[in-house]
């Protein structure tokens, strides 16, 4: 080799190094505000991954792309704020998936009841090709999903009586989120299932409008529900994820080193969230119990009549999601399970 060639590799080698540690170059990265809503509080889960989010953005860009994070609604229910995003005047939020139907039907996939019987699934299906796909389905309609954060497995809470069977759910007025699957789930199940916008749950609560709600235990413990409600129902119904989406508007006009600050960031912190998520999900039974909420598991029995029932919104979300991405996921479902 010769001395020329030696040194013109060695500063290709060079270049290559000073870009692993600084990926983005600086004149490609401007002073950027981006406003981040999200509707938990600053003390949930979400708003700790929130935090997390926030700081890697600002550390990854030294310093000049800047997140104003707002929590608890402030702007707007997940509805709301998607409606901001698409049309440019709010740059990022995380929500839940199931809000999003109505944007792009593929998101429904998520509220299949009893698609994943437990987080390793739930990571390996959101982080694979097929979570990819669903995220992808999103960018035509003005938004850009980054990830997918952890929600978690739903359990049920109300006031009227303990569900031990199927017909104690009877007559249960029952907030559900804004999407159909869960309605038509709820109403198979004999709630009277009403959709309301998590912004206006707890009031509804504890003005008595609605007698219960589902939630993974985390949200029942941050959004404090365990006040307004006094029986809880271990059902683990469905797992929902959040997903961190970003306005097209905005993207379209950051630079890749920009692209890349978000991207890295958001990953940063879905791994921060969901470790942290299980980890409060852990305690929180336990916490619940002792601010008063009697708790119950369902029978094995009881818990295969209500799961029989769900199920029964399968097909309903196959013709949604379309039968090629249905038949995808129960596959590779199959495959983890044989692992
Ligand atoms: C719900 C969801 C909420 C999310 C959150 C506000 O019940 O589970 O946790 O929408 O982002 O609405």
């Amino acid at each position: 080799m010769t001395v020329l060639r030696r040194s013109l590799l060695a500063a290709a080698a060079a270049t290559l190094a000073a870009a692993a540690v600084a990926p983005a170059f600086a004149q490609d990265i401007r002073p950027r505000l981006i406003r981040f809503g999200y509707g938990l509080n600053e003390q949930s889960n979400q708003g700790r991954a929130v935090k997390v989010f926030a700081e890697e953005v600002e550390r990854l860009s030294g310093g000049k792309m800047k997140i104003r994070a707002f929590g608890g609604a402030s702007l707007g229910s997940d509805n709301q704020m998607q409606q901001a995003l698409i049309g440019g005047a709010q740059e990022m939020m995380v929500g839940s998936t199931a809000t999003l139907v109505g944007i792009a039907q593929e998101m429904a996939l998520w509220d299949t009841p009893f698609l994943f019987n437990d987080v390793r699934e739930a990571d390996a299906i959101l982080d694979g090709p097929i979570g990819e796909k669903v995220k992808a389905r999103l960018e035509p309609k003005g938004l850009v999903g980054l990830v997918y954060w952890e929600n978690g497995f739903r359990n049920l809470t109300n006031n009227k009586r303990a569900i031990t069977r199927l017909e104690d759910l009877d007559g249960v007025k029952l907030r559900v989120m804004q999407n159909n699957v869960f309605l038509d789930s709820f109403r198979s199940l004999g709630a009277n299932a009403v959709p309301l916008p998590f912004s206006e749950l707890f009031s509804a609560l504890e003005t008595k409008a609605v007698d219960g709600q589902e939630n993974p235990f985390n949200t029942i413990v941050s959004s404090k529900f365990y006040e307004v409600q006094k029986f809880l129902t271990v059902t683990n119904h469905v797992y929902s994820p959040w997903i961190v989406t970003v306005s097209r508007k905005f993207w379209d006009g950051l630079s890749a080193a920009e692209k890349k600050v978000l991207v890295d960031a958001a990953k940063k912190s879905r791994d921060f969230e969901r470790k942290d998520t299980r980890d409060e999900a852990a305690r929180a039974l336990a916490d619940l119990k002792a601010r008063g909420m009697q708790v119950n598991a369902l029978s094995p029995a009881e818990a295969a009549r209500m799961r029989d029932r769900l199920t029964r919104v399968n097909a309903s979300v196959a013709t949604s999601v379309g039968m090629d991405l249905w038949q995808e996921t129960q596959g590779a479902l199959a495959k983890l399970r044989a692992k």
